[in-house]
């Protein structure tokens, strides 16, 4: 009997088998009046359907005609037989062929798409070797590809990078919930800032003025003083800075976590450190074919990281970039080139690019961040970076109502539009701390892509609100 198939679950297994399969016309090779190929595409993988015209199995020679008129990316139905192939395949294709038996155009694209989806999915390589050979290939500039996201998506490596991503959400579900945290949504219209700063989104609430949540930093911290002991959430957050670089974009997805702390806030560098370890482990051993598919068309080297994360103090790393004669503020931040740099020098010295800096200055961390019991000129925080580029942020934070008021007030933040969240410290609230990363750069960071709106699915930048 015949049956559906995924084109990624064709293989010789299935050899003379009859089989259904719909997918998208990637490309069409006409030989001659009696035969042509037609190149189908789902998802991640492609296959090759055979159409040679003959009385003996019902193919007409207008059914040949038909299968190649059609236009480019149209979904089509193919029924027909698996077989193996006398020569072996190009290695991106499944390596069984179809002998078609009956071709139906479901739905067809227009004949000229805005973009030719072989010119998009090709690496930058494969570009500057055509142009040696002469061939004419357009290079898909990143406008174009993010106004037709539709048709972009469907490179492979598109297909790959969002389901990197989901399995990057779904192991951080995952491994929480092991460790006892649960799932918590928190509020994206509020009523005042979350991080501190001027980069928030305004808005009207029934005539009060509101925010889009920066973060879902205040209500994890009052879930944990609501007792829930360790809260996660996974969630879009708002800022409405104007930065056009490649990292920062105005919507994001939010992976944050807040956990009572027992004696230390290393129990969350902790949490971090089994975390991201689990997520990458679980990366390299089950998404070899995505993983793959992404270095065919952005090639990159797999990230080092230790089997227990380097931990460094904001000292050392200061010390490490001034020994490399970098002349760097020691109370200040971090520049974007000084974190790359650092993320160099740590690479070199400790042969891992996964690592957490911690005990910043407090004067460069959030108003609600724990100063250092020892020296209060620094705080219980950390930030943890791939490659030299942060993705996450965390702390201690502060659980006394009265220093969380009077850091808040020394921050410039107006205490009474965080009334009830200040409130909260004063009904009893355990010692905790907690960290937010930045999904879209944990994917950027991890398959070493360039721009985070690769690793965003309709990105929002400040030039960006369409599609
Ligand atoms: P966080 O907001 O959590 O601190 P982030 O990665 O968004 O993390 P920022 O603190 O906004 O980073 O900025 C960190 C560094 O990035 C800054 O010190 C600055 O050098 C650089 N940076 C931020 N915005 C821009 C920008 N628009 N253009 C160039 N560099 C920027
Ligand atoms: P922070 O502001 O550092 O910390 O944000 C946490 C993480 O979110 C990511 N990120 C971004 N990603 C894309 N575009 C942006 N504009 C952007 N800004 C930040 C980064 C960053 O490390 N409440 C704290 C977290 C905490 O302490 O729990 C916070 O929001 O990967």
């Amino acid at each position: 009997g015949r049956s559906w198939i995924g084109v990624g679950d064709l293989d010789e297994a299935a050899e003379g088998s009859s089989v259904l399969i719909r997918g998208s016309a990637q490309a069409f090779r006409p030989v001659s009046k009696k035969m042509a190929f037609v190149v189908l595409r789902q998802s991640m993988s492609t296959v090759q359907c055979v159409l040679v015209a003959s009385a003996d199995h019902g193919v007409s020679t207008q059914m040949v005609r038909f299968a190649t008129s059609l236009s480019k990316e149209s979904i089509l139905d193919v029924e027909g037989i698996v077989s193996i192939p006398k020569e072996p395949l190009k290695a991106t294709t499944q390596q069984v062929e179809i002998q078609v038996r009956k071709v139906y155009c479901i739905n067809r694209a227009i004949p000229v798409l805005p973009i030719n989806l072989e010119d998009a999915a090709r690496s930058e390589a494969e570009f500057e070797k055509a142009e040696q050979t002469g061939e004419k290939w357009v290079r898909v500039l990143q406008d174009t590809r993010l106004n037709y996201r539709s048709i972009d998506l469907r490179t492979p490596a598109n297909q790959a990078i969002f389901r990197i991503q989901f399995q990057v959400e779904n192991k951080f579900r995952e491994y929480l919930s092991s460790k006892d945290f649960i799932g918590i949504h928190s509020p994206k219209l509020i009523s005042g800032s979350s991080e501190g700063g001027a980069a928030v989104f305004k808005l009207q609430y029934n005539g009060q003025p509101a925010c889009l949540a920066q973060s879902p930093q205040l209500y994890k911290q009052m879930s944990i003083c609501g007792g829930f002991g360790r809260v996660f959430e996974v969630g879009p957050v708002f800022r409405a800075e104007n930065s056009n670089t490649h990292r920062h974009l105005c919507e994001f997805i939010g992976l944050d976590a807040e956990m009572e702390i027992k004696e230390h806030y290393f129990e969350v560098c902790d949490i971090i450190d089994g975390l991201f370890v689990a997520i990458f482990k679980h990366l390299n051993e089950n998404c070899q074919k995505e993983l793959e598919t992404i270095n065919r068309q952005y090639p990159f080297e797999p990230l080092k990281y230790l089997e227990k994360t380097l931990k460094l103090t904001y000292a050392e790393g200061i010390q490490m970039l001034k020994d490399a004669g970098t002349e760097i503020e020691p109370m200040g931040d971090l520049n974007t080139e000084a974190e790359k740099k650092l993320g160099r020098l740590v690479k070199e010295k400790y042969g891992t690019e996964f690592f957490i800096l911690y005990r910043y200055p407090l004067a460069v961390r959030p108003f609600y961040t724990m100063p250092c019991y020892d020296d209060p000129a620094y705080s219980n925080s950390f930030d943890v970076f791939i490659r030299g580029e942060e993705i996450i942020s965390g702390a201690q934070r502060v659980h006394t109502p009265e220093l969380l008021r009077k850091r808040a007030i020394e921050c410039g933040i107006d205490a009474s539009t965080i009334s009830s969240y200040i409130e909260s410290f004063s009904f009893g609230a355990p010692p905790h701390g907690g960290f937010g990363v930045g999904l879209e750069r944990v994917v950027m960071l991890f398959c070493a892509l360039n721009n985070i709106r690769k690793t965003s699915l309709f990105p929002r930048d400040p030039q960006r609100l369409t599609p």
